[in-house]
């Protein structure tokens, strides 16, 4: 490699993204080491390899598969546990899992919005290891697909929408840890006009009906990057699964998955507005009930699940503890009532202790009298207000259904 070559330019920036944080790693070290220390890579192939849609197992206890997508059984989630085991998690590719090498996989930052701008050809270059050295910061956060609960606009509303059919299970609770966007930005150099960070996977291009729409990339505003966007490498205290964006993935907490880029490759820093077809074409409000510049979807609405299969088997005359979970991208979940009479009559469900930014767990004792069909309902209110009503508008896409779900279960 020749002294003026992009890539050795590229060198020296990582060099000195890092250096501060390098002396601050060897002190962690020397007392038992930090948490970023704490994690390493597994052994990967050598070369990004094509594979299948998903690579870790799905038990059909736990998963219920949809071609690319697997969601996460209701019935197989543990009320004594918070988080949501990676293993466990919904997967959502638009195409499929690649196989990344840690120690070969970069992220290229460029654009115009840098202090020291650069084209994508002579980027600003992160490794896997100079991330790992950067101070690190978890978060709890919920993650959510933006079309989570889309099979109910058919059963519930009569209106069936285009896309994965999805029942509640397309979400969890995972304890993140990466390093701060803001850092990264900061450490190269924010200019004051940016506006716009798009950020673009490493898996194949998507395409769909015959048409190429490149990689997966979706851009968001400056303001959320230097707020609260993390370049995350661990999901509960280990290295990402590869289903889940191993080695890095984008972390934008409270927003929708999409926002939330796995094999994350590249980010371009702008001070234009940045557009991709994950922001113009999906993932904002289309059809008769909005209007035709309804803006790109970003904070996730209030939901909620019964940890029980639908149609589940409750005894009759007896007490069942009837447990679920309730989440809202703008705010901790306050209040959670539930009916067991098809919506007639509510009651208030007693929370659980944890209600940071990851869901609230709540109980509701039940004696059911009789048998037959029952019909249950858990209607959640955030504390920024927000309460689900009993009915959404329809939109093509079938995103944020976050009306009440009707949960039918057979009292014998
Ligand atoms: N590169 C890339 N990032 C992606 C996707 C994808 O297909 N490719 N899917 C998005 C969608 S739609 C969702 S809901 C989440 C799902 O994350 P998970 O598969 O880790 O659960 O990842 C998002 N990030
Ligand atoms: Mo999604």
């Amino acid at each position: 490699m020749s002294p003026d070559s992009p890539s050795s330019y590229a060198r020296r920036d990582v060099l000195r993204l890092g250096a501060g944080a390098a002396a601050a790693l060897v002190a962690a070290r020397a007392v038992g080491g930090s948490p970023a220390a704490a994690v390493t890579a597994p052994s990967a192939p050598a070369t990004a390899v094509p594979s299948g849609p998903i690579l870790k197992p799905l038990p059909t206890e736990w998963f219920t598969p949809f071609g690319t997508n697997a969601e996460m059984r209701w019935d197989s989630v543990d009320p004594r546990r918070y988080l949501t085991a990676p293993e466990r998690l919904f997967v959502r590719n638009h195409t499929s899992t690649p196989v990344i090498d840690a120690a070969t996989w970069e992220l290229r930052i460029h654009g115009d919005g840098l202090a020291d701008p650069r084209t994508a050809e002579r980027a600003h270059v992160l490794t896997y290891r100079d991330l790992l050295r950067l101070p690190a910061r978890t978060a709890t956060t919920v993650l959510e697909c933006t079309g989570n609960g889309r099979s109910f606009f058919a059963t519930q509303q009569g209106t069936p929408a285009s896309g994965t059919a999805w029942q509640l299970g397309a979400v969890g609770t995972v304890r993140w840890t990466g390093v701060p966007l803001s850092l990264v930005l900061r450490r190269l150099g924010l200019r004051r006009d940016a506006v716009d960070v798009q950020a673009t996977g490493l898996d194949a291009p998507y395409v769909s009906g015959g048409v190429d729409y490149g990689a997966v990339r979706r851009p968001f505003p400056v303001a959320k990057a230097v707020d609260d966007a993390l370049l995350v490498y661990a999901m509960n205290g280990r290295p990402l699964l590869p289903d889940h964006g191993f080695p890095v993935r984008l972390l934008l907490p409270g927003w929708i998955g999409i926002a939330s880029i796995k094999w994350l490759g590249e980010l371009e820093v702008s001070r234009s507005t940045l557009t991709s077809p994950w922001n113009t074409k999906w993932y904002r409000m289309t059809g008769p009930a909005y209007p035709a510049d309804a803006p790109p979807l970003t904070v996730t609405p209030v939901k909620s699940a019964f940890e029980l299969a639908r149609g589940a088997e409750i005894p009759a005359g007896r007490r069942t503890v009837l447990t679920g979970r309730s989440w809202s991208g703008a705010a901790p979940v306050r209040r959670v009532e539930v009916s067991t009479d098809g919506g007639e009559t509510w009651g208030a469900a007693r929370l659980g202790r944890r209600r940071g930014e990851g869901w609230t767990q709540w109980s509701y004792p039940w004696r059911p009298r009789g048998s037959g069909e029952h019909v249950l309902l858990a209607r959640a209110t955030d504390a920024a207000g927000r309460t689900q009503p009993d009915e959404v508008p329809f939109n093509d896409g079938g995103y944020f259904f976050s009306a009440v779900v009707r949960h039918p279960v057979a009292v014998a």
